[in-house]
């Protein structure tokens, strides 16, 4: 039987790699085979893309455009040498953000037309369609404490799209919650600015509730 696939989607500082990890860890445990990925990245040829799109590694400016098929390259790489594989072998796949990023970051925060942006996403993801989609739905202001803590304990540095304007972030949080009300069925809007622990266990009823 064909494995789901879970995404979870948010600003910045939201949490998502803390809950994907939390949930692998408890799908593993009840003995899922269980696969990780992340966007953008999750193969070599994804990798070297993520370089170029969070630290400039390409040594120059990144057009809107460009930008866009960027994150859709490493979609379609890591969807056709990744997920479906896993998927079709009976795994289930927890992905680190996926499609509904780019409508939100780049059709939202960058204004480009949404539905365009979902006719690339179509193109890149197949028929890889998210079964549940968890939004981790969080102020920007504690979005960003969050995040300003981890740059402080951590040495590192802020990324190209962190640094963008408060405005254009909180466009991105407006997308991600109009895409929520466009998807009901697939989507569950979580409120993220709570206790990690209270978070994950909402988390873990959605996710229960899917796989049955
Ligand atoms: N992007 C990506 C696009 O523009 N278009 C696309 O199509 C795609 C796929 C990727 C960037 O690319 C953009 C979006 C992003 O800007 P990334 O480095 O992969 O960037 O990072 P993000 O996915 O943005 O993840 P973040 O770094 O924003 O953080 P997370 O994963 O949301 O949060 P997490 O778990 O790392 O937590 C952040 C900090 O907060 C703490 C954690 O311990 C950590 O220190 N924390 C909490 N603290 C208190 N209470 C809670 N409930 C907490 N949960 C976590």
């Amino acid at each position: 039987m064909r494995g789901k696939f879970i995404t979870f989607e948010g600003p910045e500082g939201s949490g998502k790699t803390t809950q994907a990890r939390r949930l692998l860890a408890r799908l593993e445990k009840d003995g899922y085979s269980v696969l990780y990925a992340r966007e953008p990245g999750g193969t070599p040829t994804g990798e070297a893309i993520r370089e170029i799109l969070q630290y400039d590694k390409a040594g120059e400016p990144i057009c809107r455009e460009t930008e866009v098929l960027l994150f859709a390259a490493s979609r379609a790489q890591l969807v056709r040498h990744v997920i479906l594989p896993a998927l079709e072998s009976g795994r289930q796949v927890v992905c680190d953000r996926f499609a509904d990023s780019t409508t939100a970051y780049q059709g939202f925060g960058r204004n480009f037309p949404v539905e365009q942006m979902l006719a690339i996403n179509e193109f890149a993801i197949n028929d890889a369609n998210p079964d549940l989609t968890l939004l981790l739905d969080v102020e920007v202001s504690l979005g960003f404490e969050r995040l300003t803590r981890r740059h402080a304990a951590t040495a590192s540095t802020w990324d190209r799209i962190e640094r963008e304007e408060r405005a254009f972030h909180e466009q991105v949080r407006r997308g991600y919650l109009e895409l929520a009300r466009r998807w009901p069925e697939r989507f569950r809007v979580v409120d993220a600015g709570r206790d990690m622990d209270v978070v994950e266990q909402e988390i873990w009823g959605h996710v229960r509730r899917l796989l049955g």
